[in-house]
């Protein structure tokens, strides 16, 4: 390189139009900082108080009762505008706070508008309360690691996906000695407050945290964070005060215009199925909300598949007088030929191409599957409560976990047979592909839950899918329909009778637009033993090219392309929805803790409905919990909310299966959902699925919808 060449280079890089095409900064992310979400009503008082809503009504599990008795009777609060009873009210609200905030789990878009909502709303009661933000999740507040959280930290933030600004961990405070550091930072510090930004597991965390913290003055206050939409809370009267965790609509409407792009894709060359695993580590709600936004050809709901029932199987045994308990629930088996039945409908009608949405929890709901993770859990747990090395370190290969079950079986470990893991369950499991061996066999999740994320979902159902298709193919019943006109045009190039040769070789000529092959004509020596059998060529003619064309038409060949989307959408930018719910979120947590709430977690009710009528709340963490089994014992959790398959979003996507699916001629009936942004009207102001549950067909006919 000369000299001339890098003065050249230098002048490049510093002409101002390059600095600028080439800045970290572009205007999009200005236009975002720039945004200033809307508020709702009651955030425009100066003094909002608390006011205890008794009506909303929960069941307290006992054991909550008991493990947290100081916030287990905590009552919903609403927020309501309110000049203080006394001056010590006001005192206490103003006061100079340290509040800090903790990320945990995985990514959601809008984390960052929480922590400026918090800001924003603690500076302007206090400009000298501080707030401090622990880095990298509950780690952070295990080893005391934090910054403080400055006006120039939130601006450059504000409104940006991720949790990038104090990084977000897995780690759980869930031994005596995590919770005796964990107080020890939060009293070093001095905090008033803490606010756990995360989801079911984390939010759990806060409940025990906020009763740990409880007598020490310093108040806990938890955020509904996962892109999973797994945190919706309902009263036991069947009332919505949160429809959604924040995250959902961002990463579900990312995930959509992905998809939507494979479905243009899939429509303009015809020749792949794009199969399409969507994140949700249990729920299909962001499956759900995808396939609405989409209408892709084909969507697996998990819970649907929970659901399932054979009546063929129970008739058959009712028969003989007895109960087939494995007609209850859906086998991969059984899947797999679901998916195959929709595959060779669309291939009858011409359309050898598709795209289909997997839910990455899917198997969560699959019988089989389930039994095998739940064993699974307790062995490892079990092994690393007694055992100073844990299971994944002493067994690092696949062959040496398999041994160790095998020997589990067998009763030479642990000096007795195990009563998880028999012979009939090591022979079941040695059946299973070694990928999938291996998927099953994973490291749990800090909270003992099992990782579907790292598990090839989508690989292990369309190998069956593959293999049975192979096996429709070869008994002549998968075959491409061969459109009439198509017929007609290769007719044109012989002289062949149309009609002879239409009745010899299809199953049902002149009864549809697409016609299909004879089952028993699968090669072309079949082909043409047909043709010689019908007189239309001698066994020594070759058979002639047109009818060569029309039956290679005919042939299936099934290319699937397969793709993830999970990463990409969690580390989205927030929807315009997101953006205003998260600063709300923050807004609210602010004035649960600047009115003394702990064990609470802030929500906005009516999220489903116009924003005029957005109503922030705090409720009672203690009573969303129930006993579950993780890490092979029973644990307190926040109980998880799958997809209702009695709610309009999962009827709607029933009743539409068969026309996206568009097994018939004509184009398919796909959905442009758009990019992403905030200005036009080309979004939708909030999830589908949350529009269409709030829609009572009866009461709301009348209604106009909101634009
Ligand atoms: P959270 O529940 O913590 O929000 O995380 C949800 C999720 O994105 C799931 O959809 C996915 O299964 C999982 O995290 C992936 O976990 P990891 O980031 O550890 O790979």
């Amino acid at each position: 390189m000369t000299a001339t060449d890098i003065i050249s280079i230098e002048k490049l890089l510093n002409h101002p139009k390059i600095e600028t095409a080439i800045a970290d900064i572009n205007s999009e992310t200005l236009d975002r900082r720039a945004f200033v979400p809307k508020i709702c009503q009651i955030f425009s008082n100066k003094f909002i108080s608390l006011e205890d809503q008794p009506k909303y009504r929960f069941t307290i599990d006992r054991e909550a009762e008991k493990q947290l008795p100081d916030i287990a009777h905590n009552n919903v609060q609403k927020l309501i505008p309110g000049a203080p009873d006394n001056e010590a009210g006001q005192n206490y609200f103003f006061k100079k706070r340290n509040i800090a905030i903790v990320f945990s789990g995985g990514p959601a878009p809008g984390g960052h508008n929480v922590v400026s909502g918090i800001f924003d709303a603690a500076k302007k009661a206090n400009p000298e309360s501080r707030i401090l933000g622990f880095i990298l999740g509950p780690e952070g507040i295990l080893e005391n690691r934090y910054v403080e959280i400055t006006a120039e930290l939130v601006d450059t933030y504000r409104n940006m996906g991720g949790f990038t600004m104090i990084k977000t961990g897995r780690s759980k405070i869930d031994s005596k000695q995590k919770m005796t550091l964990s107080r020890e930072t939060c009293l070093g510090l001095n905090l008033d407050a803490l606010v756990i930004v995360g989801g079911d597991d984390s939010n759990t965390n806060a409940a025990f945290l906020a009763q740990a913290l409880k007598a020490d003055g310093i108040q806990v206050i938890g955020i509904p964070k996962t892109i999973d939409g797994d945190i919706q809370i309902h009263t036991e009267d069947g009332e919505t005060l949160c429809a959604i965790s924040f995250g959902f609509h961002s990463a579900a409407r990312a995930f959509s215009q992905n998809i939507s792009n494979l479905c243009t894709d899939a429509s303009s060359d015809l020749k792949y199925w794009h199969v399409c695993k969507v994140m949700g580590r249990v729920a299909s709600h962001l499956a759900l909300e995808a396939a609405l936004q989409t209408h892709v050809n084909l969507t697996l709901i998990g819970e649907e598949l929970a659901d399932y029932v054979d009546h063929e199987r129970l008739k058959k045994a009712q028969k003989k007088g007895e109960v087939d308990y494995t007609a209850y629930g859906m086998t991969l088996r059984h899947l797999s030929r679901l998916i195959c039945d929709a595959i060779v409908k669309r291939a009858e009608n011409g359309k050898n191409y598709g795209v289909m949405i997997i839910p990455e929890g899917v198997l969560e709901f699959i019988n089989e599957i389930q039994i095998f993770i739940i064993k699974l859990n307790t062995i490892i747990a079990h092994y690393n409560q007694i055992h100073d090395l844990d299971f994944h370190t002493t067994f690092h290969s696949l062959d040496s976990k398999l041994e160790y079950l095998r020997r589990l079986s067998r009763g030479i470990t642990e000096n007795q047979a195990s009563p998880i893991w028999n012979a009939r369950d090591d022979e079941l499991f040695n059946d299973l592909p070694s990928f999938f061996q291996e998927g099953l066999l994973v490291e749990r999740d800090t909270h003992g839950n099992f990782q579907f994320s790292q598990v090839n979902t989508e690989k292990i159902i369309m190998d069956m899918v593959g293999d049975y298709l192979h096996i429709l193919k070869e008994k002549g019943e998968y075959k491409v329909g061969v459109e009439e006109s198509r017929f007609n045009y290769f007719m044109e190039r012989t002289n062949i009778d149309p009609e002879l040769l239409g009745k010899t070789i299809f199953r049902n000529y002149r009864e549809g637009r697409y016609y299909l092959v004879k089952k028993k004509i699968i090669s072309v020596k079949t082909l043409k033993q047909a043709l010689v059998n019908a007189g239309i060529i001698t066994e020594s003619d070759k058979v002639p090219d047109p009818v060569l064309a029309i039956f290679k038409k005919s042939v299936p060949n099934f290319k699937t392309q397969i793709h993830f989307y999970g990463y990409d959408g969690r580390g989205s930018n927030p929807t315009k929805f997101d953006c205003t719910y998260t600063y709300n979120l923050g807004l609210t947590a602010f004035s649960l803790i600047a009115n003394g709430a702990t064990g609470q977690m802030a929500v906005i009710k009516n999220l489903e409905h116009h924003f005029d009528t957005w109503e922030p709340l705090g409720v009672p963490i203690a009573k969303l919990m129930h006993l579950e089994e993780r890490k092979g014992k029973l644990a307190l959790v926040i109980e998880k909310n799958v997809v209702d398959i009695s709610s309009n979003a999962f009827l709607i996507l029933q009743a539409m299966r068969e026309k996206w699916l568009a097994a018939e001629h004509g184009e398919d009936h796909y959905r442009k959902p758009g990019p992403v942004r905030f200005q036009g009207k080309s979004e939708e102001n909030k999830p589908l699925t949350l529009v269409l549950n709030s829609i009572n067909p009866i009461s709301d006919r009348h209604s106009v919808p909101e634009k």
